[in-house]
């Protein structure tokens, strides 16, 4: 697997932030409302359907996102409101059906964003799943989340969205959305609350019961998807355990379970992956978290597949992007994109440049 040695520096750096506590820097958030209040009711129900009012207000909203303008402030209160009413009934294993269409980081990339739909198709008429990370590193993370939660709150059937490591109130706070909220709102209200919102958001998702999904990788302290419903996920990602591990964790060459050098969760070696595909019957473990030139790295003999959908990752890596369809006959393939060229943004040459040579 390629990683760009510069880009991995940055993930050791960001690694090292997990160890914050109260007494470092980030004193100002208060730890005490990380836990989500509501909890959820014993009789999880099917979702509202959406009155015509909510509708028409959602459309409003998705048209002016789709310009790439964000919200009002009072406005995205009133998004994270109805996202929660959704988010609360759905699963730490949120069963999703196929065909859909598997999608990894985004990063603030908005504009390649509106590119992966029109590479996949337009969502609602494809189903996607997406496996997290969608804010920090872009410029753009406030449209983005917006619009994907927006999405989600108007097609709840049609888009899942998974919870990544950067959607925690302390990573975002390093690596760029609570800095973007402050420039584009003036206060960090929006930060506030896209970040309680994140509690909210489902860990793990399964196609059809056979393609497991999320954001990083296995956990020694996880042998079944059981375990995985077991988990209390209404809070901020934890420094570690289960939880923390799903959203951390990378697959390795080496076998069995290794110190990531994130800092966080394991790696995990291929006999890892296999035991776990056997014990759960399942085909696939597809996972994002990591920067793979192609957009797509297969590893573990096919038991594992890294997905990655920020093409030009921080908008000089070069990489491609990709996502991976999933046909009803659970087939995948991929397709691959590059960014497009946009006046005003730094662009990097996929190509070494010949003074190099
Ligand atoms: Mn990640």
């Amino acid at each position: 697997m390629e990683i760009d040695p510069d880009v991995q520096m940055e993930d050791v750096v960001e690694s090292q932030h997990l160890g914050l506590t109260e007494e470092d820097d980030l004193s100002d958030v208060s730890h005490d409302d990380y836990r989500a209040t509501s909890m959820i009711p014993a009789t999880a129900g099917v979702i509202a359907e959406l009155s015509s009012q909510s509708r028409n207000q959602l459309d409003d909203w998705i048209t002016r996102l789709t310009d790439c303008q964000p919200l009002s402030e009072d406005d995205v209160g009133r998004l994270c409101d109805m996202a929660k009413e959704v988010l609360q009934f759905e699963q730490n294993v949120q069963p999703v059906q196929a065909p859909v269409t598997i999608c990894g980081d985004v990063h603030g990339q908005f504009h390649d964003l509106m590119e992966l739909f029109k590479i996949g198709g337009p969502c609602p008429d494809t189903n996607y799943l997406f496996m997290g990370d969608y804010v920090d590193r872009g410029y753009y993370s406030v449209e983005t989340v917006s619009y994907l939660v927006a999405m989600k709150v108007r097609y709840p059937n049609r888009l899942t969205i998974l919870r990544g490591n950067h959607e925690s109130r302390q990573i975002t706070q390093v690596y760029g959305f609570y800095d973007e909220c402050l420039r584009k709102y003036g206060n960090a209200n929006v930060w506030k609350l896209f970040t309680d919102l994140f509690d909210y958001f489902p860990i793990t998702a399964l196609v059809e019961n056979q393609i497991f999904c999320l954001h990083g990788g296995l956990s020694p302290m996880i042998e079944t998807i059981d375990n995985i419903r077991e988990l209390d996920r209404f809070q901020e990602v934890p420094h570690d355990g289960p939880m923390c591990d799903l959203l951390w964790s990378d697959p390795d060459d080496r076998g069995g379970w290794g110190m990531s050098p994130r800092g966080a969760g394991f790696t995990f070696g291929q006999d890892i992956s296999e035991q776990f595909n056997h014990r759960n019957n399942l085909s696939l473990i597809s996972r994002a978290h990591q920067l793979v030139m192609e957009g797509f790295s297969w590893s573990h003999e096919k038991q594992v597949v890294t997905i990655f959908s920020a093409p030009n990752y921080c908008y000089r890596c070069g990489n491609q992007a990709a996502i991976m369809e999933v046909d009803e006959n659970l087939s995948n393939s991929f397709l691959q994109y590059d960014p497009c060229p946009r006046p005003g943004e730094p662009s990097v040459s996929r190509r070494t440049p010949d003074y190099f040579l």
